[in-house]
């Protein structure tokens, strides 16, 4: 340690036990135990790592491009943002110890009106969210179609950075509230950026993009009293629906369990729009982008997404985080529906209509390529809040169809972008800059960066040799043309008789879901029709629902205690799509898939644990991918049968069965006899057991059934009471596969847990 001066002495604050602070000039920790592991870390090992010292070696051009800007102050001297050295910085320059303070203060000046304007405008719709950077690759060349250069070369890994998002509710909203996720990816490509901004829905809610205002207006926080935050239960969200039958495709699947997803891992990805991909011979291809979870789609449930507001409101945050952090990297296959042109009208609804989507079954989903994303950001301000995506961001070989929404979208990204991140100069900021060169005659505006030296700044000019010129269309690294498109009409203010039918659409939605997902769907309209005050606006929604299905508007009108007319439930019902009565791919759950992989287990324990039953509980998961998490009573360690420490990894007040995928209780009669008479290790049980999780009683642990007041049910393929732990886990690891256990739902409804 330094020796201190009197004047140093002086600057520091007393402590009431008569001791100073000494907030600097302390010893210097080892920078080893500051520098995380660039290895993967289990969820809540350690605290977590910026990307770049955690993942150094997932690197790409844009990561490098991004190294550029990077300032890590460990070992550097405190200084102004001018590079003065800083000698005090715990208190203000006085006329006197006890004195006003000077305007002289510069550093004082500079640091409060830096804090003073810190914040910017928060996204107008889409501000609560969460990003990752990795790269893309094709599986093979996709020539056919298009000729996007990075859509070519198989060996080719395109740098991506990813944000997914919630539409509601404001930066600081919980993440588990029901609502659209935005699932928008920028690729770094050496033609220039292009953004995929799509939904986790591959619909949207209006078919032309002047509504859209109105739409927000409705869906957000009523205007007199901004409630509720992030959620669509209230009278101005369904007041608008109920006058808008164009909106009840959307509504559909937001109502399903696709509206509370587990994590942003196990969402499904769409642009939703058509757009045309060109390929070298100028020809162009209808096209629909999906994005499909290699770690499968899995939901909460609404009691659970419920819970988790209050209990993690950073739950789909985290969990992506965590997973990056922990080497489970998040993987997507991107996969398009290929619509030859000459088929435009081939269907009985119009594909440039965003509120109805393809049906995989009529057109199938083409899987060309995959995206991983394997590594955090270092900042969120400059990386995550900062990136700006706008559909109009596209390169040669991708075009935009005539879709009236999407053309909407072209106008408004930027355009929010200019105002939510200060100017014109926003595409500057490092996360938004390409990552291949960019030359043009646009210049200054507030906060340029670049210092431009060609003698002349308009095009032509003979001054600088006309440079930077125009390059010309080409089959490979031409200029941007729009594809030649023979147009005409009347110019008026009409939607096209094409776009003018709502209900078939959400009826094969209906009509496609398992058992489950019609009650989950009822009980999400019962649920939020219920918070909505007005009896008139309840009524025309489920007027509306009759002309989708008899059995939805009866479950829902039942819930809601409204009686349906005759005439209502004798409606005729809407045409099937395409003569297709169902399609399984619109379905979460009809088949189970993906994997368990960065999937969480809690193991409750107590002192007197058996370890040996840990350790085979703990093989088994760690083989499938999953995290076994050790809880108990307290932090710190707990003794095991064999007289060993095992560190606990949280406790059980803090780690409610809600922040897991399944619980497993493991043997030792100690600890067993100890958690029968824990109410929160008991409430851990029951609420698992109503959120329908796999739980594991194995041997001597079965006794917490009865402790905990679960019923003892020889059927219920979840419940696990097998006589030891190695007959556990291979039928753990298949319900857990399972996802949730489904037929337990009525019991534990009625059961009460
Ligand atoms: Fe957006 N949308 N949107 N949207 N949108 C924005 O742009 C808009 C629509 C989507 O993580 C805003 O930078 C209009 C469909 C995502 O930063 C804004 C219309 C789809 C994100 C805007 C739509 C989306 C946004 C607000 C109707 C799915 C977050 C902040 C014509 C295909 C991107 C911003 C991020 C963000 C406008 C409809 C997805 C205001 C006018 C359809 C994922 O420009």
């Amino acid at each position: 340690m330094k020796k201190k001066t009197q004047q140093m002495q002086d600057r520091l604050a007393p402590f009431p036990d008569g001791k100073e602070a000494e907030p600097h000039y302390t010893d210097t920790i080892d920078p080893e135990l500051i520098k995380p592991t660039p290895k993967p870390t289990p969820p809540n090992a350690e605290p977590s790592a910026p990307g770049s010292m955690k993942m150094p070696e997932n690197t790409s051009e844009k990561i490098k491009d991004l190294d550029t800007m990077r300032d890590n102050g460990m070992g550097k001297p405190l200084t102004t943002n001018l590079g003065v050295k800083i000698a005090d910085d715990q208190n203000t320059l006085k006329a006197g110890s006890r004195g006003p303070s000077l305007l002289e203060d510069f550093h004082f000046l500079e640091k409060m009106a830096h804090f003073d304007q810190e914040r910017i405008p928060e996204r107008v719709v889409h501000a609560r969210g969460s990003g990752a950077h990795g790269y893309f690759q094709v599986y093979k060349s996709l020539s056919k179609y298009t000729k996007a250069a990075f859509l070519q070369d198989p060996s080719e890994k395109t740098p991506v950075f990813v944000r997914f998002s919630n539409v509601q509710g404001f930066r600081g909203s919980p993440d588990t509230v029901r609502d659209i996720r935005g699932f928008a990816t920028k690729f770094y490509t050496r033609e220039g950026n292009y953004d995929l901004v799509g939904n986790d829905t591959p619909v949207f809610f209006i078919q032309d993009s002047i509504k859209f205002p109105d739409f927000i207006h409705a869906v957000k926080p009523e205007p007199h009293n901004e409630m509720p935050q992030g959620q669509t239960a209230h009278d101005s969200f369904w007041d608008y629906v109920s006058l808008q039958p164009e909106t009840l495709h959307n509504v559909m699947w937001l109502m399903s369990d696709r509206g509370i997803p587990r994590s942003y891992r196990t969402i499904e990805g769409f642009g939703i729009h058509t757009y045309k991909l060109v390929n070298e011979d100028g020809k162009s291809t209808f096209v629909r982008f999906h994005w499909k979870p290699v770690y499968g789609k899995k939901s909460l449930i609404w009691d659970e997404a419920q819970d988790l507001t209050g209990r993690d409101p950073d739950f789909h945050r985290k969990d992506l985080w965590q997973s990056i952090e922990g080497g489970d990297y998040p993987e997507f296959e991107l996969g398009l529906q290929i619509i030859p042109e000459e088929d435009l009208d081939k269907f009985d609804f119009d594909i440039l209509d965003a509120t109805k989507l393809i049906p995989e079954a009529l057109v199938p989903v083409e899987i060309v390529g995959k995206m991983v994303l394997n590594r955090n950001p270092d900042n969120f301000f400059a990386e995550t809040e900062q990136v700006a995506f706008c559909p109009a961001n596209i390169v040669p070989g991708i075009d935009f169809s005539d879709d009236p929404l999407l053309q909407g979208r072209i106008f408004s990204y930027s355009d929010t972008q200019r105002h939510r991140l200060g100017g014109a100069n926003f595409t500057e900021i490092p996360i938004n800059r390409p990552v291949c060169p960019f030359h043009n005659n646009q210049r200054d505006g507030f906060h340029r960066m670049q210092i431009d030296t060609a003698p002349a700044n308009y095009n032509p000019n003979s001054i600088g040799d006309n440079w930077p010129r125009e390059t010309p269309e080409a089959a490979e690294d031409g200029g941007f043309t729009t594809t030649p498109e023979r147009v005409e009409g009347i110019k008026e203010r009409l939607r096209s008789p094409s776009f003018a039918e709502y209900y078939s659409h959400p009826r094969l939605f209906w009509m496609s879901q398992t058992p489950v997902e019609q009650e989950h769907i009822i009980n999400a309209f019962g649920f939020e029709l219920s918070k909505v005050t007005r009896p008139y606006i309840r009524e025309r929604v489920v007027d509306l629902l009759t002309r989708i299905d008899p059995d939805l508007a009866g479950g829902v009108a039942r819930n809601l205690g409204i009686e349906l007319t005759r005439e209502q439930l004798s409606r005729e019902l809407p045409k099937p799509v395409c003569g297709l009565e169902k399609d399984p791919a619109l379905s979460l759950y009809a088949k189970p898939d993906g994997n368990l992989k960065g999937m969480r287990v809690s193991l409750l324990v107590a002192d007197g644990v058996s370890l040996k039953s840990v350790e085979e509980i703990c093989d088994a998961l760690h083989k499938e991918g999953v995290h076994p998490q050790i809880i108990a009573a307290h932090m710190g360690t707990v003794k095991t049968e064999e007289g060993e420490d095992l560190l606990v990894d949280g406790s059980l007040a803090a780690n409610l069965s809600v922040l897991f995928d399944s619980v497993i209780v493991p043997e030792g009669a100690q600890s067993i006899q100890t958690l029968l008479t824990d109410g929160d290790a008991k409430y851990h049980l029951r609420q698992a057991y109503r959120h329908l999780k796999a739980i594991g009683l194995p041997g001597d642990a079965r006794e917490m059934l009865q402790a905990a007041s679960l019923p003892d049910d020889m059927d219920d393929a979840g419940l696990l009471t097998p006589k030891d732990t190695k007959a556990l886990m291979k039928p753990f690891i298949t319900a857990m596969k399972q996802h949730r256990t489904w037929a337990r739902e009525h019991k534990a409804l009625d059961f009460g847990a």
